[in-house]
C-alpha cells in the first residue's frame, strides 16, 4: 500500500503541464527530419531494386507512428511485388543475400544480418545521418500497427505528448529496451493508449470496436483481423471528445493508474476492446504485466520480463508517481537518482 500523498496544488499541476508540452516540443523530429527519413528510404529502395527488381520499402514504427526521435531507429519492411505473403519464401537466404548487397552501398556500414530472431532482419548504419535502422520481410501486422498507432495520435494531440513524456521516462528509468529485457517502446505505448482509453471521460475511443455496418468487417492478415476505424474526419459523427483534461494532469493520472487503480494480477492490458479482458480468460496469469497485441492476440508484450525486471519496471513508476505527484520544491535523493533530467 503506497503512503497518501499531500493534495497537488493548481500551481504545481500547472509546472508539470509546460514540462509535459517541453518534452514533446525537445523531441519531436520536425518536418526536415522526417523528409530526411523517407529520402533514405527511396535510395535504398532504389539500391534495392538493382538485386530484387520487384522490392519496395515501407517504413513503420516510430518514423510513422507519431511517436519518433531525433534518433529512433528506421524500421522498414520489405516485400517483393506479386508476392502478396511470405509464404513459400525463403526469408532467411534473401536476409543473406540483401546483407551482402547492402554491404556493396557507400553510405551504409556495420551490416549484420539477423537470422535467428523471430522476425529475420538486417540491421544497418546510416553513416551521414547517424541513424541505424534495420529491414524486415513481409512484417505486415506491424505495418497495421503502426498505423493503428498514427491513427490515435492523430484524435487527439495529448496523445502523443504523453506518448513522449512516456517514452522518455522508460528511457530515462532504463526500462524501455526490449533488447536488453525490459519493454519496447510499442509496449509502453499500448499501456498509454489503454489509460487514455479507460480514463473518465475517455481521450480517445477504442477504433476496433467502431464500425458502420451491422457488424465488425473483417481484414484478415496474418489469420488476424486488422481492421479499425480510420476514417478520423467522420470519427465526431461516431465518437464525441468530452474529456478536457491537460498532459500534466493526464500524466500523474497515468502513473496513479498503473500504480493504484490497475489491477495487474486480474487484467490484461489490451486496447482492442473496452470490456475487460482478464488474465484468466487469455491463460496469461504466469506474467505480471500483461500487455495483449491489438491484432495478434496470442501475442503478450510482457512475455519477456523477468520477475526482476517486472519488479524494476514497477519500482520506477511508483517512484515517478512520488516525484511527479508531490508539491515541493525538492525531492529528497532517493526518489530523483533515476530521472535527473527533470
Ligand atoms: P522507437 O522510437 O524506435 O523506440 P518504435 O515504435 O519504432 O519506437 P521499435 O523500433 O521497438 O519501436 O519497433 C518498431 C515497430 O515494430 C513498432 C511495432 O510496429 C513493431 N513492434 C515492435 N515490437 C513489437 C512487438 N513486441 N510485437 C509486435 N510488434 C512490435
Ligand atoms: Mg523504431
Amino acid at each position: 500500500q503506497l503512503a497518501p500523498l499531500p493534495p497537488m496544488t493548481p500551481a504545481f499541476l500547472k509546472t508539470l503541464n509546460s514540462v509535459c508540452q517541453q518534452c514533446y516540443r525537445d523531441f519531436a523530429p520536425d518536418e526536415v527530419e522526417l523528409g530526411v527519413r523517407e529520402h533514405i528510404l527511396l535510395d535504398l529502395e532504389s539500391f534495392v531494386k538493382r538485386q530484387f527488381t520487384g522490392a519496395r520499402l515501407r517504413l513503420f514504427g516510430s518514423s510513422k507512428n507519431g511517436f519518433g526521435f531525433k534518433q529512433s531507429d528506421l524500421d522498414i519492411c520489405m516485400v517483393l511485388d506479386g508476392q502478396e505473403t511470405a509464404e513459400g519464401l525463403d526469408c532467411i537466404s534473401i536476409i543473406e543475400s540483401l546483407a551482402r548487397l547492402l554491404r556493396k552501398h557507400p553510405g551504409l556500414r556495420n551490416i549484420l544480418p539477423i537470422t535467428t530472431a523471430k522476425v529475420p532482419i538486417v540491421k544497418f548504419y546510416h553513416a551521414r545521418t547517424g541513424l541505424e535502422g534495420d529491414i524486415s520481410l513481409y512484417n505486415t501486422l506491424a505495418l497495421h500497427n503502426t498505423r493503428l498507432l498514427a491513427s490515435y495520435a492523430a484524435i487527439d494531440p495529448r496523445v502523443k505528448m504523453l506518448c513522449y513524456v512516456t517514452k522518455v521516462f522508460a528511457k530515462l528509468c532504463d526500462i524501455g529496451d526490449a533488447s536488453r529485457g525490459s519493454l519496447s517502446s510499442y509496449g509502453f505505448t499500448l499501456m498509454v493508449l489503454f489509460y487514455l482509453q479507460q480514463r473518465n471521460p475517455p481521450v480517445i475511443p477504442v477504433l476496433q470496436e467502431i464500425y458502420d455496418q451491422e457488424e465488425k468487417p473483417e481484414v484478415l492478415v496474418d489469420g488476424w483481423n486488422v481492421y479499425f476505424y480510420d476514417d478520423l474526419d467522420k470519427l465526431p459523427e461516431r465518437w464525441q471528445q468530452r474529456n478536457v483534461e491537460s498532459v500534466g494532469a493526464l500524466w500523474l493520472g497515468l502513473l496513479q493508474f498503473y500504480t493504484e487503480t490497475f489491477d495487474f494480477r486480474e487484467h490484461v492490458i489490451s486496447i482492442r476492446q473496452s470490456a475487460a479482458l482478464t488474465t484468466f480468460n487469455k491463460q496469461w496469469t504466469s506474467k505480471y504485466i500483461v500487455i495483449e497485441d491489438p491484432f495478434d492476440l496470442n501475442h503478450n508484450l510482457g512475455a519477456g520480463l523477468s520477475r526482476r525486471m517486472t519488479n524494476f519496471i514497477m519500482k520506477a513508476f511508483i517512484n515517478g508517481r512520488r516525484v511527479f505527484g508531490t508539491a515541493v520544491k525538492a525531492y529528497p535523493p532517493e526518489y530523483t537518482s533515476h530521472m535527473e533530467f527533470f
